[in-house]
């Protein structure tokens, strides 16, 4: 008979810094009385997280989802675009948002990436870019949507919000394509309470980006574009500077705990668990999810979620429903069932299992004995 938890397990809780080390940074802006607009914390984080990311040019945003609608602003994608319905309700609405057609493509089922494979069989002469998104912090197979894009003419905008510090090869992920957006929302492995990224590949591209997110304003004389506000303030900036010291201690810590769900639940019929990666890529171990298959397992995945609350396990159904089946898209042909046949199993089996660095070994250890007793 096990215990039920005597505190609520949720699916992650944030990373927080000591309150010393914040009143600190905060004594430094109310010092400069500056308390956004590009102040001296903001310039300093820019730098300090190109380096940390490997990438040559980076702009902070407000949060991840204004950075996205800049990045399509910025790249003037129209028409459609070729996206994934297995992820967060923010990147399809990004496209609506610059009153472009979402076009859903099917998934891969190990990575449960945008299946590279398909993309080709969505394009149509309205198509003017590929949004996928690197799931769970797993890379999407870069180069080959890389040589679908170029063959097309088309644009590459990543959604890379899971995917903070992973490498391929020593190479920042936001590298790839046009340009990626990060997200650093406070249950991000690293955070800024609110707050986002785009990285891209040349100064010019940041130029235009960084008026766009501040209204279009060159100077005071001229506004020279529909620009929007996404500028990150300065406390949220020297937040984002002190969690650049934690981010390496959670990694390694979310890394043990992986390795303990992977050890516990290896044997487990019915459970597919995270994919694996080549050895050239360096994770971030953001999320643990495991697929639930109902028929060796001998519970759904929806019985699964249910009974872990008994127990006080707070798991979530990260990516359920599909976008495609949100009211405002499942109208779109892209959207019918027929077409996401893969997508449409991973969304019934997935769940995400609690997974922070305050998490202890013996928690993790009890909430895979509790999954495994649901078994039937
Ligand atoms: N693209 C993708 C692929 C994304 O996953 C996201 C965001 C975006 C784009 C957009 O980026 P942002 O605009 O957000 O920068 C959460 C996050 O709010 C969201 O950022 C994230 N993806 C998504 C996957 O997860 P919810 O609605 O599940 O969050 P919530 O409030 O239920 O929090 C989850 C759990 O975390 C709670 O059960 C308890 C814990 N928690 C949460 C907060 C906010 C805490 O312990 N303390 C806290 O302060 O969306």
């Amino acid at each position: 008979m096990i215990e039920p938890f005597d505190k609520m397990i949720y699916v992650t809780r944030p990373v927080f810094p000591t309150i010393e080390e914040v009143t600190d940074k905060l004594r430094d802006i109310w010092a400069a009385k500056w308390l956004t607009n590009n102040g001296p914390q903001h310039m300093m984080l820019e730098r300090e997280l190109k380096t940390f990311l490997k990438v040559p040019h980076l702009s902070l945003f407000n949060n991840g989802t204004i950075a996205l609608i800049v990045a399509c602003q910025s790249l003037r994608l129209s028409g459609q675009v070729i996206t994934t319905p297995f992820t967060f309700a923010a990147t399809p609405h990004v496209l609506s948002w610059n009153n472009i057609e979402p076009i859903f493509c099917d998934v891969d089922k190990e990575t449960m990436n945008l299946d590279a494979d398909k993309i080709e069989s969505m394009i149509t002469p309205k198509t003017t870019a590929i949004l996928p998104v690197h799931v769970f912090g797993i890379p999407c197979d870069v180069d080959k949507i890389q040589e679908v894009a170029d063959r097309y003419g088309l644009r590459v905008v990543y959604d890379a919000a899971h995917t903070f510090g992973v490498e391929i090869d020593g190479r920042g992920i936001g590298t790839f394509g046009d340009i990626s957006m990060l997200s650093f929302h406070a249950t991000k492995l690293y955070h800024t309470v609110e707050g986002g990224a785009l990285v891209m590949k040349s100064e010019h591209t940041k130029q235009r980006i960084d008026l766009l997110k501040n209204f279009g304003i060159k100077n005071e004389e001229e506004v020279v574009m529909p620009g929007i506000n996404g500028k990150l303030d300065e406390v949220r900036a020297a937040i984002g500077r002190i969690m650049l010291n934690y981010v390496e201690g959670e990694r390694l810590k979310r890394k043990r705990l992986h390795e303990v769900y992977n050890e516990e639940l290896a044997e487990v019929e019915g459970l597919k668990l995270m994919p694996k990666v080549a050895d050239n890529v360096k994770l971030n171990y953001q999320y643990y999810v495991v697929r639930i298959e109902e028929e060796t397992f001998g519970r759904s995945r929806d019985y699964v979620y249910g009974a872990f609350k008994n127990f006080n396990v707070y798991t979530r159904k990260y990516f359920h429903p599909l976008c495609s089946d949100y009211t405002c898209y499942r109208h779109l042909s892209s959207s019918s069932p027929a077409n996401l046949p893969v997508a449409n199993v991973i969304a019934k089996q997935v769940l995400s299992l609690p997974m922070y660095g305050d998490l202890t070994e013996d928690d993790v250890r009890k909430i895979c004995a509790i999954l495994k007793s649901f078994r039937s």
